[in-house]
């Protein structure tokens, strides 16, 4: 039983799963799976499961989201437990699965006639809005950047392709070099903390700082799961820092006295970021704690008291 948690845990650690969105889906989808194979003490299960599933990324809060709006089922035993289990895990996937159509359209209209956008890493967001846009005739080309060390432009630069749109793939230190002939920046989010800061692919930071240098707008498309509970509550995001072997080669690695670091994301202040994009409306990053509080349904407060 256990085998299926173990086994995709797994495809989250080594990135065969990859991108909040579908990592969030791929564990409703898991815990569903969970859910209808556990034969006995259902709530002991079901709670091992979703820590095996949280211990596998500590950065994109849409996996916390995913896992605790499954986890809040009801019922008065067992059967009418996993019931509810299955059912919440099927409302989430729906919210993925719906999310990027409206996200797209939003997004869309922020882009004018023929623009050139630049993206970063590869977003499912991001690139729904730029999808759409292109569909729309407002988006005529799009520099993605390479994002190293595990090269998701790639990734990006094969879904544009396919999807028709004219793209240029540039290494992430030519940024500053091509922001001028780019007329908006659109990422996705791995994370939107309390005060409206985002949380995404290490090297976002710097694309923001050059694209505020150039006035360049920065855009980011985020459904409503990435905002984080958790920084109201006033935690910290955790930035997942990954194996030095994905940036340099065993003879580096081995040098006498040299460090290698590999930070997998990094922090945007909100005052970099022009729009957030989500399936509930184009919204200031001011608007981070009312998502939190009124569409994700926490509050440090309740009835007076404090919960935490
Ligand atoms: C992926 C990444 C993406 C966000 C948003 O990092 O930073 O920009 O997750 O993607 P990694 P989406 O490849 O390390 O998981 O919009 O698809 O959720």
């Amino acid at each position: 039983m256990y085998q299926i948690v173990e086994e995709a845990a797994e495809k989250i650690r080594t990135m065969e799963v990859r991108g909040a969105a579908r990592i969030a889906k791929f564990a409703a989808e898991t815990l569903k799976k969970f859910a209808e194979a556990v034969e006995s003490n259902f709530d002991e299960n079901m709670n091992k499961a979703a820590e095996i599933l949280l211990n596998t990324r500590p950065t994109a809060v849409s996996l916390y989201n995913a896992i605790n709006y499954v986890m809040r089922y009801e019922g008065e035993n067992d059967a009418e437990k996993r019931e509810n289990a299955v059912k919440r895990a099927e409302e989430f996937i729906r919210w993925v699965e719906t999310a990027h159509e409206r996200i797209g359209k939003i997004g869309a209209r922020r882009i004018r006639k023929n623009s050139v956008v630049m993206t970063h890493c590869n977003s499912s967001a991001a690139l729904a809005v730029i999808k759409e846009a292109f569909r729309e005739g407002r988006v005529a080309e799009v520099f993605a950047t390479e994002s190293r060390p595990r090269l998701q432009g790639h990734l990006t630069v094969r879904e544009l392709s396919n999807a028709g749109i004219p793209a240029t793939l540039i290494v992430d230190s030519a940024v500053r070099y091509f922001i001028e002939d780019v007329d908006y920046v659109v990422v996705g989010a791995d994370t939107i903390t309390a005060n409206g800061a985002l949380i995404n692919k290490i090297g976002t930071s710097q694309i923001a700082l050059a694209a505020k240098e150039a006035r360049v707008p920065f855009m980011v498309a985020a459904e409503t799961y990435k905002f984080s509970p958790k920084t109201l509550f006033g935690e910290l995001v955790v930035i997942e820092e990954r194996d030095a072997s994905e940036v340099a080669p065993p003879e580096i690695l081995s040098l006498k006295g040299v460090r290698v670091r590999n930070p997998a994301f990094d922090a945007t202040p909100r005052e970099y970021i022009d729009v957030i994009i989500t399936e509930i409306g184009a919204i200031p990053p001011e608007m981070a704690y009312l998502v939190i509080k009124e569409r994700l349904g926490y509050a440090v407060f309740e009835e007076g008291e404090l919960k935490i």
